[in-house]
Parts: structure tokens; sequence; C-alpha cells
């Protein structure tokens, strides 16, 4: 077994349906984890719902129902969605679940045993949709002239009994931490925000609440419950069986890298360590920010009637085309805009026209001119070279790429190995060769044939349902198929060796056509 990777998402508030940003996160993830395991590690993957909290409560009430109905209801649409979207996670957790209660109560005992938390008063400006206490000073003003957080959303000033977090303490330690690793916070432009914002001073957290009861009651004050963020965060130690520090959670904590929004990343660099220090339990290694999906150039909201579905875009553009889009059209960790022109320019420009066509062409090729069959060759220069190249776009730049998150710069140095493969196919003309020189034609398309497996394996995290088409069709095993496959020596020979032929291609990415209301 690899190296354990831990890779988790944030949790969605069940309050609605999903949305394109939540498949955004989500998409993301599973080709960081997807990556992962084709570079050898045992990867652990987790996604879920945050359940608890006045926003679920209060929503419910509106709607009429229980937030546990509302909770199961919405739930089913997160895990439907990340079926739909090809999301192979290993644990999606529920806030809800008893053993998520069991474990924030014991990273409550925790903090409380190392005299973390006391009961004082809180007033203060609280906003129910970030669930989120804020300072004064921190304010904004919206048009009427009422006060708004920093992310725009309403404030009430709110008086209730409270248990505190000593976050003050806990200044120092952030700073340090933030200072010795310089990759725990990404993108840099967040970590440079949280240095400013811990360097200014931390004042001690409210974290219970006696105004309603949805949430995982604080132990021996039975009548408060937990701040929605307390619970929240500790989903990802819950997953990994805590408190049993055996098993999972000795394999798998600290994570990897926690994927969130640029939205919530003072909870998870800020509260999120410092609650884990207090516990003394250690830290996650990298917590990253991605930007926000806007539709168009703009945020998506129900007033302004641009919301979308992210099943319907899926199933209009096929679940790769999508997946492959996002991951290629924006920069990870600033924001990226979508519409359907930029999903159809894209994707057949890089998916239909280059690479579906460099393997439709070539296949078509082996199958008509060679019956379908694979052969050993003496190899040119110009056949050494291009493999050469596009070995190093796949088992180099693409996964230091990867690895560091830069998609779209991966992508990048993939689809110049794809472009210099068509270069090749036009210099070389194997239609040509066909009479004039058959073996010649041979040593091209097998070179092809070779280039193509290393293409489709590299992008393999981004598009698995078409890459595994090809691969069938190539008739490479399903257990050679990650990126570690890449360097292995004679794989084509024992491809030859097996005898079995290539059928008629079917097509991986078929052109996309802009409807009239799309344009
Ligand atoms: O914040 N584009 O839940 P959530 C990209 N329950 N990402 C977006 C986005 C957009 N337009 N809108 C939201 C919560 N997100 C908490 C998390 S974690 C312990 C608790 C991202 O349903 C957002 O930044 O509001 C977050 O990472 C995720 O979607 C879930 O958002």
């Amino acid at each position: 077994m690899g190296e354990p990777y831990y890779i988790t998402t944030a949790i969605s508030y069940p309050n609605g349906k999903p949305h394109i940003g939540h498949a955004y996160e989500a998409i993301a993830a599973d080709v960081i984890a997807r990556f992962q395991k084709a570079m050898g590690r045992d990867v652990r993957f987790q996604t879920g719902t945050d359940e608890h909290g006045l926003k679920m409560a209060q929503k419910a009430r509106d709607l009429g129902i229980t937030p546990a109905e509302l909770a199961d209801e919405m739930t089913s649409h997160f895990i439907a969605m990340a079926d739909a979207l090809n999301v192979d996670y290993d644990v999606f957790i529920r806030t809800t679940e008893p053993r998520h209660h069991a474990s924030t109560q014991e990273l409550w005992r925790r903090m409380e045993a190392n005299g973390d938390l006391y009961l004082d008063r809180y007033e203060g400006w609280y906003s129910v949709r970030d669930e989120a206490y804020y300072d004064a000073s921190e304010l904004i003003d919206g048009e009427g002239g009422e006060k708004l957080s920093p992310q725009g959303t309403p404030v009430e000033w709110t008086v209730e009994e409270s248990w505190f977090f000593r976050l003050s303490k806990y200044q120092e330690p952030l700073l340090a931490l933030f200072r010795e690793n310089a990759e725990f916070i990404r993108p840099e432009s967040r970590r440079n925000e949280m240095i400013a914002f811990v360097s200014q001073g931390l004042r001690d957290l409210s974290v219970s609440r006696t105004s309603f009861d949805w949430g995982v009651k604080v132990p021996g004050s039975d009548n408060h419950v937990m701040y929605v963020w307390v619970d929240a965060l500790t989903n990802y130690i819950t997953g990994l069986g805590f408190p049993h520090e055996s098993g999972d959670y000795a394999r798998y904590w600290p994570a990897d890298l926690h994927l969130i929004g640029k939205d919530i990343v003072r909870f998870h660099t800020i509260y999120w360590p410092a609650f884990l220090m207090s516990a003394g339990l250690a830290v996650p290694k990298q917590v990253f920010g991605h930007g926000f999906l806007l539709n168009r150039g703009q945020k998506e909201s129900k007033s302004l009637g641009n919301v979308t579905d992210p099943l319907a875009l899926a199933e209009r553009f096929g679940v790769d085309t999508l997946r492959y889009f996002l991951m290629r059209d924006v920069v990870f960790g600033q924001d990226g805009s979508y519409s359907p022109e930029a999903i159809v320019t894209r994707c057949n420009a890089e998916l239909a026209n280059s690479y579906g066509n460099l393997v439709q062409r070539t296949l078509s090729m082996i199958f008509k001119n060679m019956d379908g069959e694979l052969v050993k060759f003496a190899s040119a220069e110009a056949d050494d070279k291009l493999l050469a190249t596009v070995f190093e776009a796949c088992h180099d730049e693409l996964p230091r790429e990867f690895a560091a998150l830069n998609f779209s710069a991966g992508i990048d140095g993939w689809m110049r190995a794809v472009f210099a493969c068509n270069q090749y196919v036009d210099e070389q003309a194997p239609w040509a060769l066909r009479k004039s020189d058959p073996e010649r034609m041979r040593a091209v398309l097998m070179t092809l044939f070779m280039a193509i497996r290393d293409l489709t394996i590299a992008i393999r995290p981004v598009v698995p349902t078409a890459a595994d088409k090809v691969l069938d069709q190539l008739g490479i095993p399903g257990d050679e198929r990650g990126i570690t496959a890449l360097a292995k020596a004679d794989w084509f020979l024992a491809r030859v060796a097996t005898g079995e032929r290539l059928s008629a291609p079917t097509p991986a990415f078929p052109r996309l056509e802009l409807t009239e209301d799309e344009a």
C-alpha cells in the first residue's frame, strides 16, 4: 500500500439543492484524489453535509418541516450530485450522525480539560447566513443604510449566555504555524490575508448557543448547543474514527489537504488549528481556498434568476467535458466564469478536435490499414522525439503541476503534447505511406498508439470515463492505468504479445453544438 493521502472538501449546508460552486469543489477534490491514486498514494477522500446550525433550523421552519427532514431530503441531492459527477469519495459524512456527536463532544472535553473554555455572556453582531459573529469594525453599510457582514449578509445584534473558546491564547502559535509552514495556507493571497488578520490580535470566540437546540449538546451544559462551526470542522476527524486514535485516524491524520472555498478560509486556518492545538491533536498539512465560480461573470442568485443546476449542465455537456472545462479554464485559486459558449469553445477545440480527433484517426488507421494488429517496429528519430516529448508532458510536467494544484498549467503542458502528436501525424502522413512504405506507416501508427496511451493515462484523473473508454479500446489492463505505469519498461511489447487486435474505434468526445438560446 502506498503512502496515505487524506483529502476533504468542505461539508455543504443542505439547506437547498447543490449549486455549481458545490459541484466545482467536489470535482476539483475528485481530480486531486484520482491523481494522487494514479501516483500510487493510498487515498482517503471525504465529503459530506453540515446539517446543524441556525441556518438549517430557520430554513426548515420557513418550509414547515423539521430540520432533520430538511437535512434528509437535501443531503440526498448532494449524494446524487457526487454520484452523477463521478466523484468517487470514500466517506460521506453527515454531522447529524451519532458518531459525529460523540467525536465533537470528545474534542470539546479535551479543549475544556486544557482550560480553553469558559462561560460568559455574548453580545455582538451575528449573521445567520454566515453562522458567524462579526466585530462592529468589520461591518459594511448596505444600500438602505443597514449593517451587513463583510460577506454582504444581514447581521443582527444578539445577546446570549455562551461558552467561549480562548482563541486569543493561540495568536502566537498560529502565527508561528503560518511562518514555519509557508504551504499551510494556499494560495499566497489567502495566506497574506490570514497573517494580517491574526496579527491584529484575536478575540475569544463564542462557541455555544442557547437560543435554539438544533446542534451538538455541550457536555455537562445541556441547555447549550455548540456553535455550528465547532461541530462542522470536527467532521474531518470524525470520519477517521476519532476519538479512537488507532486505525484510520492514525493512518490518515493529519489531513494532507482541506479543499474549501475562499469565504471559509478563516474558519479552517484559524479556528480549526486552534481547536486542534487546544485538544492536543495535530493540525492539517494544508488548506487551499479555491475561488468562486461565476455565471457569465455574475454571482448566481435566485433574484437574478441565473441559478444553474450542475446536474443539468453535466447532462447537457457531458460529465467529463464539464470536469475538463472547470479544471482547465479556471486558474485554481482564482475566481472563474462559465457559460455555454465557453464550455463548448474550449472543449471542442481541445477535447473533440485535438485529443479526440488524434485518437479517432489513429485508431481508425490501425483498424483499417493494419487489421487492428499491433506490431513491433524499428523507430526513426522523429518517433523517438515525439515519444520523449509526450513522456515528459505526461510523466513529469502534468504530475508536477497537478501535485502543486496548478491544474490549468498541467493541462496546458498536456495539450502541447497533443498538438505535437497532431503535427507529427500531418508531417508523417501515414495515409500516404500505406502504398509507398507500409513498414514506415506501421512505425508511425505504433508510435501514435504509444503516445495516445501516455496522454490518456495522464488526463484520466480529469476525464475518467472517457479515458477508460479509450484505454479499453487500446487494450490497456485496468491495473496499468496509473501515472506510475507510464515509466514501465516494455509495456508495449507486452501489449503486442497479447495478440489482441483493436476494433473499430468510437469517438471519445463528440463535437458539441450550441443551441440558439445558449449562444
Ligand atoms: O460553507 N463557487 O457550506 P456551503 C465556488 N457548511 N465555491 C463555492 C461557491 C461558488 N459560487 N459557493 C460556495 C459551508 N462555494 C459550510 C462549510 S466546512 C467544515 C463547513 C463553496 O454549502 C464554499 O466556499 O455554503 C464551501 O467551500 C463549499 O462550497 C460549501 O459551501
